[in-house]
């Protein structure tokens, strides 16, 4: 087996980091569904096949993401949920889909 060369450590600030797929971020979706006009949900894909396989959430209503899950074999059911964003932060841009 091989590992990876060097791995982040982001312990430092308490936020964790996830790994995800690859290091693209295709922002499939972004969603503001408490119609604030900030977005609390972002659908990503990481790898570029056009599947999402990561997914934030904004559950607090500040624009920042307090929830991070990474599906990594895309099978719909999340494999990683993590605090934060995840050390993947989304850029604030208005949401393309009001919920
Ligand atoms: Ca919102
Ligand atoms: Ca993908
Ligand atoms: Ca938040």
């Amino acid at each position: 087996m091989s590992q990876a060369p060097e791995s982040l450590d982001s312990t430092a600030t308490g936020n964790e980091t996830v790994e995800t797929r690859g290091d693209e971020r295709v922002e499939l979706l972004r969603a503001d569904t408490n119609h604030d006009g900030k977005t609390d949900v972002w659908v990503v894909d990481t790898d570029g096949d056009g599947k999402a396989d990561l997914f934030q959430f904004d559950t607090d209503g500040d624009g920042k993401v307090d929830v991070t899950m990474v599906d990594i074999d895309e099978d719909g059911t999340p494999d990683e949920v993590v605090d934060g964003d995840g050390g993947l932060p989304p850029e604030q841009l208005p949401p393309t889909v009001q919920l």
